[in-house]
């Protein structure tokens, strides 16, 4: 799953382009690197980051999904937690609602998702994007996480979702510590014993920082590493912002995983 923010500071490029065309033409370039999935997204969900209006977020992405979906054969994900957003994203082609608060924000999301029989991502969080960051604790968080996301699959399951609709995502780096996001990934498949296909984003965040030091722009290293090591402990989707070193690196993981007959 390749990573298309569409946000005003994601593609200053010295007005060459508008961030239409740049959006566009760079979720082009993610499928051409080996994307199966582009997931869009027009509001920040990053530690700090701040809400973005409904209208917003619908211009910033709605355009670009559509001409994604027009003009590629891989599947189109719409990061947003407003069900107005994921409504015009899945009439406009998107199949999948990735939702960082997991279906609980806007309380018409289950019914879209239903609706239109899209995939849907439930990740789970702690806080807001905005106040998630502040001292976050948990008793054991693998527990508190697979629980959640299980009891989350159970509610949307009893509103009427395919539960073969349903991914599942432990949400690293939303709400949790360095420690927090490294036993996560140690313990992935307590995770992947839901049942449901296990999502897993490390690319670039902070805690690759704290460990190694490294600015964001420099954690593709350790971005494969945490990918890798999901991948190996059943992670099934990967959300990347380097799709073609990524897809390299996972190829020749599988290709490894696979035995001669
Ligand atoms: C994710 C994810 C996401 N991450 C899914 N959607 C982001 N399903 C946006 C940091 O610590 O992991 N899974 N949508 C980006 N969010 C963050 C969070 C970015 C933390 C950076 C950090 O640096």
């Amino acid at each position: 799953m390749g990573i298309l923010n569409i946000t005003p500071d994601s593609f200053s490029d010295g007005g060459k382009y508008s961030s239409y065309d740049a959006a566009v033409a760079h979720g082009l370039a993610l499928v051409e690197e080996g994307a199966d999935i582009v997931d869009v997204g027009g509001e920040s969900t990053r530690p700090g980051a701040a809400p973005v209006s409904v209208e917003e977020e619908l211009r910033r992405v709605v355009p670009v999904i559509r001409a994604l979906t027009d003009r590629t054969r891989a599947l189109v994900s719409v990061d947003t937690m407003k069900a107005e957003v994921a409504r015009q994203a899945v009439e406009a082609g998107a199949s999948i609602i990735n939702d960082v608060s997991a279906l609980t924000s806007d309380a018409g999301m289950a019914k879209v998702a239903a609706g239109h029989g899209a995939g849907v991502v439930l990740m789970h969080m702690r806080g807001t994007p905005r106040t998630m960051q502040e001292n976050p604790r948990y008793a054991n968080v693998t527990e508190e996480v697979a629980g959640y996301l299980e009891e989350r699959v159970r509610a949307l399951a009893a509103l009427g979702l395919d539960p073969e609709t349903l991914a599942v995502d432990p949400g690293i780096g939303f709400g949790k510590t360095v420690d927090h996001n490294l036993q996560l990934l140690r313990e992935l498949p307590r995770l992947a014993a839901s049942g449901r296909p296990v999502v897993v984003g490390v690319s670039r965040k902070s805690f690759i920082g704290k460990i190694t030091g490294a600015e964001a722009g420099d954690r593709l290293p350790g971005s494969l590493a945490g990918m890798l090591h999901a991948a190996m402990r059943g992670g099934h989707v990967f959300r990347v912002h380097d799709v073609k070193a990524s897809r390299q690196a996972l190829d020749v993981f599988l290709a490894i995983g696979q035995k001669a007959p």
